[in-house]
């Protein structure tokens, strides 16, 4: 049988479906978010032609006032997803406190929270980024409008999350629970087309993506176990090599599809538990893979603050399981 042709609108649709009650909302909520992502995926192509790679403040040939990239992902996401009217509130990296949904607009039952253009210092080189999303339903009862405490939930009680991957071609890969997802976007047609049904990453990988730079700095669990990764290359015929571009949402895609574990370790790590760290969590166990900080889960890590940074270890699960054993090792002889 010829491979099926579905937009990811259908796809959405047909896993809505399996939920009794399903409104249709969450599939009109997530199709929002692909329009985005188009709008995004448009200027991304098109940056190094009309300059829009300047700062802030220039004008450009039509003498409109030139935006940064990521000022524009993020102002895209807010006026799609703002007025889509399933949203209660939003959050982003880009932007200090919660976002509301504007005067006017109906409010809905869920919370977006997003990175709009992550990897942005790959921007003025012509490298892979990528728009983070991840959804939650409110928890909160008393108004309509959503708060602080509907964006700060575990990672575990996401009931979607995804990514948009700006790269060769444009990607969506999304999770709702049910196995992770991929779609390209034709640009002919203006869909984005199924195109890696259930992605299932390998149990472990050949794949190592770290920010070696940063070695001095490293826990000692984290420079044994990159330590014994060489060694392994070396002595036991396992090759790992390392690959890192530096655009999260780039790294995490390629290690995902091909077996791999990235890592930012700790102390406080960089990279943000609620726009970063927490969807590609999900969307990596959905895949058969694990994510954690080197002694926690990050999809248990109760949230604190909107902008909070964690460890992230991420990728395949065989891998990042003897990560946590060194991590564990390390604690425990410093501990003695
Ligand atoms: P950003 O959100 O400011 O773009 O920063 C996040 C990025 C990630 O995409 C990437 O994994 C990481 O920063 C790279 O950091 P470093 O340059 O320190 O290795
Ligand atoms: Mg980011």
């Amino acid at each position: 049988m010829q491979n099926k042709i579905k937009t990811v609108q259908q796809h959405i649709l047909d896993e809505e479906r399996m939920h009794p009650g399903a409104t249709g909302d969450f599939t009109a909520l997530l199709t929002t978010l692909t329009l985005a992502a188009k709008i995004i995926s448009r200027e991304v192509n098109k940056a190094g032609l009309v300059k829009i790679l300047g700062e802030t403040g220039e004008v450009n040939v039509h003498g409109e006032a030139v935006q940064k990239l990521d000022e524009f992902a993020q102002q895209t996401v807010c006026r799609a997803m703002g007025h889509n009217g399933h949203l209660c509130v939003m959050a982003s990296e880009e932007a200090q406190n919660i976002i509301p949904i504007p005067d006017g607009s109906t409010r809905g039952k869920y919370v977006l929270m997003f990175d709009p253009l992550d990897g942005s210092s790959n921007i003025d080189v012509n490298a892979c980024i990528g728009t983070i999303f991840s959804i939650h339903h409110k928890i909160t009862k008393d108004h309509e409008d959503g708060s602080l405490e509907d964006c700060l939930q575990k990672g575990s009680d996401q009931i979607g999350a995804g990514y948009f991957i700006y790269g060769s071609s444009t990607m969506m890969v999304y999770t709702t629970g049910n196995g992770v997802h991929g779609f390209t976007l034709d640009p002919s047609l203006g869909e984005f087309l199924l195109s890696h049904e259930n992605i299932r990453t390998p149990a472990r990988g050949k794949i190592y993506s770290i920010n070696e730079g940063n070695m001095h700095f490293w826990d000692a669990g984290t420079r044994r176990y990159i330590e014994h990764l060489k060694e392994d290359r070396k002595d036991r015929g396992h090759p790992y090599s390392l690959r890192y571009i530096g655009s999260l949402v780039a790294d995490f895609h390629r290690n995902l599809l091909k077996g791999g574990i990235f890592l930012y370790p700790g102390p406080k790590g960089k990279l943000r538990l609620l726009y970063e760290a927490s969807p590609l969590a999900m969307i990596v166990e959905q895949a058969g893979g694990a994510a954690s900080t080197g002694e926690q889960r990050i999809l248990d890590i109760q949230p604190t603050s909107l902008h909070e940074r964690v460890p992230l270890i991420i990728g395949s699960r065989e891998d990042v399981e003897q990560y946590n054993q060194f991590y564990k090792e390390a604690q425990k002889s410093a501990a003695d």
